[in-house]
């Protein structure tokens, strides 16, 4: 393949010649956000060629390719990413060094594209970089929002949620194709006329909003696959004219645009919690429809309009719910638009596209009014109510006479169209994310489902990219490792284990330990300059950084600091291996809860700090505004991994992968992955805690939880509880967690007392920090378990994920061999 070369000086004479052309500057001159433009476009350049070339080689091979729809991609910043796939980091960083010019701060005026929440949206990044590693045609498909997940402030100790413009000084990676522009039509009527003795369903009176497709490029690693992400921008098809402006129109016409182009401006920050909100239901539809428009347009163009053959060519999975309506969708264009029969168009669909269950939370589960889709979707309705009616025909055939277990599997029923229901029952496969995950699903969520179709069922466990998550983010245990078991784990990441030996080598421990050193340096640095804390380095640091949710559990962690601080005050003879607390963590600005336990972990973070003897053995820091780029600091600095979800409650967590593989030990109970982490690296390195999901599941349904009697009977709870509501946190405002104290001790309308278990798990929680601060005293001991779990960590690339969804669901072949 012939692509120009880019080495040192070329990459040099770049950079020169773009700050020259675009700016007018010489280096010593331009600022570093004109440095980082340049810098960022000769790297694209380089990625331009092989991403024109494998676009060609997708078509002229007619690859089986996958399109992996998602309402959230949570890219994190691509340059260094980029430049490391390329395998090429060390030309850049000499021509970088010999330009005088310093990485880090070019690095960081990349915007990062915040284009998702939390897990979801990670797993679909972490998902892109394998495929086009591995070789796998795939163009990922979402929304260009123009407002990322809100930046995070914390002031006066409270979340304050700012925009995040992240556009503002453009986008180097991204490509308008126009040519690939459609409209998407909503509201009007359908007009059913019959032809021939065949009906026809014509859409009339609508309104149109026009998609333009962005694509940015998605490089793989030491290959020349470059896929696409595509994200859909909306726009109104009315442009602004003089007649409007001089008939007074103007500001009318500005209105109707601005309430199209509404729908690709800002990314809904809620994650788990549902709500039926119109806008959220047009930006779904909106870049389903796009995308598969797009897809019959594409597939007609290699293969003419042979249908029947598309499930042999297109593989289309549904990330989630959330683009579920890719399902009537495709029946409708395979129907409406190319003449197929409802029996062909449904066997078509059902054949491909697959689903992915991330949460088994009831008040996530989509479910949308079936007025709402009516009025917005009239056609996309009319097909939702056929195929409701023939699901629930073939499952009387099943359940004769089972009327509300027919009920509770319909796509509809009382007046709600259920998302998870359509994709079960539409598509061809339906995944968990973890073991544990996928048992659930088939055991409590789907049980009715699996009963009638169980070759649905898959569970495929998650994982995150290792070059991001430890090539990219920890360049110094990437070396260490290269030199003691050479660079064949990065291909196959099963070889780490070839490390464990190590754990026994006192040379190398120690050598692992230097490093987990620096990175505390690092992250020690970056708190100071991002936010002005001072973190004495010589504590353990121990992070908790996820999505704030009562589930997860952060109130878990909070309740015990507060508990270890009475201990200190009480006991003058009272000591412990000195820990910091770290906190990273996003609450939906409308969760009135997860918001108090910020503002709850931040008066404990100034309660220890005002206590001279407290504070030598304890500190919380909140580490504002967490997102990739600042996970990419914080995990390889961290030593102890807090995953304290309820049990049966997270689907899978990939936070605690990245810990992992960071040389963290875990603290965490047997709850989604965490499982299959502890069968990895043992019993012995690893602190499991808490009641087991069956436990949980069977506590639920027998409600006979009262967390009340823990309180009585366990003084160090009760103490920590009463100071949330007696001014001890918060004298300023000593009413402020009335509610939060509440909540763990009462029931109340609609829900129960302690919903998540906190008190129920406290005890083995305490205990199992115990041991850790036993264990942390023996620096060997800790080493050791630190090595096994960066050793035992390479099932969970997504390499290894990604190479499973292909041999189960997808079956493409790669474009290169492996
Ligand atoms: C409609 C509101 C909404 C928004 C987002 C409902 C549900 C979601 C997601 C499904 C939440 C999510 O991010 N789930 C997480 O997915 C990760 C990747 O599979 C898992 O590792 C996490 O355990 C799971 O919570």
């Amino acid at each position: 393949m012939p692509t120009t070369t880019f080495d040192k000086e070329s990459i040099k004479a770049s950079i020169v010649g773009k700050l020259q052309r675009y700016n007018g500057r010489t280096i010593k001159e331009a600022s570093n956000q004109q440095i980082y433009r340049a810098l960022a476009s000769t790297v694209r350049d380089q990625i331009m060629q092989k991403w024109m070339i494998s676009r060609q080689e997708r078509k002229t091979s007619k690859a089986k390719r996958l399109y992996y729809l998602s309402v959230e991609f949570l890219m994190g910043r691509s340059l260094y990413c980029n430049i490391l796939n390329l395998v090429s980091t060390d030309a850049y960083q000499q021509a970088l060094k010999e330009l005088d010019i310093n990485i880090d701060d070019v690095l960081k005026e990349e915007p990062e594209p915040a284009l998702g929440n939390g897990g979801l949206g990670r797993l679909a990044a972490c998902f892109m970089d394998s495929l086009a590693s591995l070789d796998l045609p795939t163009m990922g498909c979402s929304i260009r929002y123009e407002y990322g997940l809100f930046r995070q402030k914390i002031i006066d100790g409270q979340q304050v949620e700012l925009p995040d413009y992240w556009l503002g000084n453009g986008n180097v990676w991204e490509m308008p194709v126009m040519e690939d522009a459609c409209e998407v039509h909503f509201n009007g009527h359908v007009d059913m006329t019959e032809e021939n003795g065949r009906m026809t369903f014509v859409h009339r009176d609508y309104n149109t909003v026009e998609a333009i497709p962005y694509d940015m490029p998605i490089v793989g690693y030491d290959t020349s696959t470059v896929n696409s992400l595509r994200l859909w921008s909306a726009r109104s098809p009315k442009r602004m004219n003089l007649s409007d402006f001089g008939e007074g129109h103007y500001v009318q016409a500005a209105a109707e645009k601005e309430l199209a182009e509404a729908i690709s401006n800002i990314l809904y920050p809620e994650d788990k919690h549902y709500e039926g909100k119109l806008l959220r239901l047009k930006q779904q539809y909106f870049f389903t429809s796009a995308t598969l428009q797009y897809i019959l347009r594409d597939f007609k163009k290699l293969n003419g309009p042979d249908w029947q053959r598309l499930p042999e060519q297109v593989v289309i999975h549904i990330n989630d719910t959330h683009p579920g309506l890719a399902i009537p969708e495709l029946m409708r264009l395979l129907m409406d638009q190319e003449g197929l029969g409802w029996d062909e168009a449904q066997a078509i669909v059902s054949k491909t596209m697959a689903y992915t269950n991330h949460t088994i939370m009831a008040e996530a589960l989509e479910k949308w009014p079936e007025d709402m889709v009516r009025t917005l979707l009239p056609r996309i309705h009319m097909i939702l109510v056929e195929m409701n009616r023939r699901l629930c025909a073939r499952l009387w055939n099943h359940f004769p006479g089972q009327a509300e277990r027919v009920g509770k599997m319909a796509i509809i029923s009382y007046g709600q169209i259920h998302m998870a229901n359509l994709c079960v029952a539409m598509t061809f496969n339906t995944n968990g994310v973890s073991q544990l995950h996928g048992d659930i699903l088939k055991a409590e969520t789907f049980r009715d489902f699996h009963a009638v179709m169980p070759e649905k069922f898959s569970a495929i466990t998650n994982g995150i990219t290792h070059r991001r998550w430890l090539m990219a983010c920890n360049p110094k245990l990437t070396s260490l490792i290269n030199e003691s078991i050479g660079t064949d784990w990065i291909k196959d990441t099963s070889l780490l284990s070839n490390l464990a030996p190590f754990a026994d080598d006192a040379a190398f421990r120690e050598k692992f330990a230097a490093i987990k050193r620096e990175n505390k340096l690092r992250l020690t640095e970056y708190l100071k300059r991002q936010q002005g804390v001072t973190v004495d380095p010589d504590f353990m640091f121990d992070a908790q950084s996820k999505r704030l949710h009562e589930y997860k559990r952060q109130m878990l962690n909070a309740l015990h600091i507060l508990v270890l601080y009475n201990r200190i005050v009480n006991d003058a003879s009272f000591t412990m291996e000195p820990r910091a607390f770290i906190f990273g963590s996003k609450a939906a600005p409308g969760y009135n809860r997860a918001k108090q336990i910020i503002r709850f972990i931040n008066a404990l973070s100034r309660l220890i700090d005002a206590h001279p003897r407290a504070r030598q053995m304890l500190q919380v820091v909140f580490l504002e505004n967490y997102d990739v780029s600042s996970a990419q600091v914080l995990i390889p600095a961290t030593e102890l991994s807090e995953q304290l979800s309820t049990a049966s409650k997270e689907a899978s967590g990939t936070g605690n992968m990245k810990y992992m593989m960071n040389g963290a030990v875990t603290i965490g109970t047997m709850d989604g992955a965490n499982v299959e982490i502890s069968q990895q690296v043992g019993m012995d390195n690893i602190y499991i805690f808490g009641m087991r999901s069956d436990t949980v599941l069977d506590m639920y349904r027998d409600g006979t939880y009262n967390p009340m009697t823990i309180y009585e009977t366990n003084h160090e709870i009760r103490q920590a509880l009463t100071q949330l509501i007696d001014g001890t946190l918060l004298p300023e405002a000593p009413g402020a967690f009335q509610e939060l104290y509440h909540s763990l001790l009462m029931a109340d309308w609609g829900s129960l007392a302690d919903p998540y278990f906190v008190l129920k798990d406290f005890g083995s929680y305490s205990m199992a920090q115990q041991r850790v601060n036993q264990d942390y005293a023996d620096k060997d001991k800790w080493n050791r378990m630190a090595v096994i779990n960066t050793a035992m960590s390479g099932v969970f690339s997504s390499d290894r994920t990604i190479r499973e969804y292909n041999d189960t669901i997808w079956h493409m072949t790669p474009l290169h061999k492996h």
